[in-house]
């Protein structure tokens, strides 16, 4: 049973290697990222929410985040653990996720921070503008998106380090060395 949360600026491999470490750990992913985007790209009232937020490079709300991530993680499979990727992003974020766990007796495991500097980030991102047309992959967004990481997501790695829970992992490099990397340092943490 494990209860993982990936961090790290935008771009720095959070959703790629979720899906991998959800296969590894046998816990379902969660990203608010992606959560979001369908409901984008199916018209739902979140996603019309959503949209003007994502396209301007800032954070959805936390009230709207807080709710979907609520009953998220009320569902029946995430009940032996989970993998929360790009979630809790703000200071409210991690009380609200204190709460939900909280209720239900549990506490996190680990945090992986996943680092990346910033031309890697943008020329990662910028070649996903090109292949999937992301319309946050302009080049004005990421580095404001990259601003608003350092504002109010930087500030939750000092939280989660104080409860002793963050491994920092090196993004650079290919995917599998980062997964490779990522897995033996929850290895050496008996996950
Ligand atoms: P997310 O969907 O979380 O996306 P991300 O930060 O852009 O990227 P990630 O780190 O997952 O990078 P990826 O693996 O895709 O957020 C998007 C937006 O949603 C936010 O800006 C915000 O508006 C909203 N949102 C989400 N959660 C929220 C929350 N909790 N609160 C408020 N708002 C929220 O990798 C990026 C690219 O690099 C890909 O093209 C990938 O193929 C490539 N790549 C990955 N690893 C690589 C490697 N090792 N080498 C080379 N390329 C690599």
């Amino acid at each position: 049973m494990t209860r993982l949360l990936l961090i790290g600026p935008p771009g720095a491999g959070k959703g790629t290697q979720a899906v991998r470490l959800s296969e590894a750990c046998a816990v379902p992913a969660i990203s608010t990222g992606d959560i979001f985007r369908s409901n984008v790209s199916e018209g739902t009232e979140l996603g019309v929410k959503a949209k003007a937020f994502m396209d301007a490079g800032r954070y959805v709300p936390d009230t709207l985040t807080n709710d979907l991530v609520r009953s998220r993680l009320h569902e029946a499979d995430v009940a032996g653990g989970f993998l929360l990727d790009g979630y809790p992003r703000t200071a409210a974020q991690v009380d609200e996720l204190d709460d939900i766990l909280a209720a239900g007796g549990h506490s996190l495991d680990v945090v992986v921070l996943l680092v990346a500097d910033s031309d890697e980030i943008v020329s990662r991102l910028s070649k996903r503008a090109l292949e999937q047309g992301r319309s946050d992959d302009t080049e004005e967004v990421i580095r404001h998106r990259l601003d608003v990481y350092e504002e109010q997501t930087a500030p939750l790695i000092d939280i989660y380090s104080n409860r002793g829970l963050v491994v920092e992992v090196d993004g650079l490099g290919s995917v599998d060395e980062v997964t490779a990397r990522i897995t033996a340092a929850l290895d050496e943490r008996g996950i």
